[in-house]
């Protein structure tokens, strides 16, 4: 990979034993200097990388039983809505779309640090990835009770009538307003001890870049399934006990 650092040309050879972890950072990099993510989408970057070591990079048993309990909620939701951020769009654009296509959900722009730049480029870009449609809070919102900040900006068509919500990377104060309006929350989030772990109706403690393509897999496998096989799934479906076994795991590992 060739990369522009400080005006001067760099490569970084693909024999680098982090070479994947180094060539999501500079897409994160490009996505900055391009101005659809945020600088503190490098720091949150940084966080969801030291949680990740500690699972040792790749998807544990109570992530992929996470995951499909997840795909089983959105095949059952009627309006299922996935909300991006800046992050989610740099590492996984392509996947994003594809995965909204496998599960019928909408998307929907939603970001902490909003600027008008950042999400119409953000939309450019998944409409450059195929999305047929990209909500976002332009002309068309109103407002998650109880979020002052940008967060808070809802479409009506999009998340404020979703039945579930798909959050990649949030931070908590929104899972926990959007819970008590009485939606399914479903968080993608390296942190099993964040706030929105907590508060989250399901809790899939693994990368976005994994969770997202395992996610269209199992969509693939389960969208003919019967009404009440996959509700057996969410039903028995503990994210408590999910969390706490994760947080032991990460225990041990140490
Ligand atoms: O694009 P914007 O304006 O909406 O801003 C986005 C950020 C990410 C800056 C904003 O949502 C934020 O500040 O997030 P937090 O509160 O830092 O939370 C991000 C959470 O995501 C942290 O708990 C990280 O551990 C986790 N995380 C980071 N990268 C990944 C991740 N989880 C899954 N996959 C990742 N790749």
């Amino acid at each position: 990979m060739i990369i522009n650092f400080k005006n001067k040309t760099m490569r970084i050879p693909k024999s680098h034993p982090r070479y994947e972890s180094l060539m999501r950072r500079h897409l994160l990099l490009d996505g900055l200097k391009r101005g659809y993510v945020a600088e503190a989408g490098l720091i949150a970057h940084g966080r969801g990388e030291a949680f990740d070591y500690l699972l040792g990079e790749r998807t544990i048993k109570e992530a992929r039983n996470a995951e499909k309990a997840a795909v089983a909620m959105l095949l059952l939701s009627e309006k299922p809505v996935i909300s991006v951020n800046g992050n989610t769009v740099a590492l996984i654009p392509g996947d994003i779309v594809e995965f909204a296509r496998s599960i019928g959900a909408k998307i929907e722009i939603n970001l902490f640090y909003r600027t008008l730049k950042r999400e119409r480029l953000i939309k450019e870009i998944l409409l450059r990835n195929g999305a047929e449609e990209v909500l976002d809070t332009e002309k068309d919102f109103r407002r998650i009770p109880g979020i002052d900040s940008d967060r808070g900006r809802a479409n009506p068509r999009g998340i404020l009538s979703a039945d579930t919500v798909l959050v990649p990377l949030e931070d908590g104060d929104r899972t926990e307003a959007l819970i008590k309006m009485g939606k399914n929350v479903i968080a993608i989030d390296l942190n099993p001890l964040s706030r929105t772990s907590k508060y989250a109706t399901i809790t899939i403690v693994d990368n976005v870049i994994r969770a997202i393509p395992a996610m269209i897999k199992l969509a693939n496998e389960m969208k003919d399934w019967e009404r009440e096989r996959l509700e057996r799934i969410t039903e028995n479906f503990d994210n408590k006990k999910n969390l706490r076994r994760i947080i032991s795991r990460m225990r041990k590992g140490l």
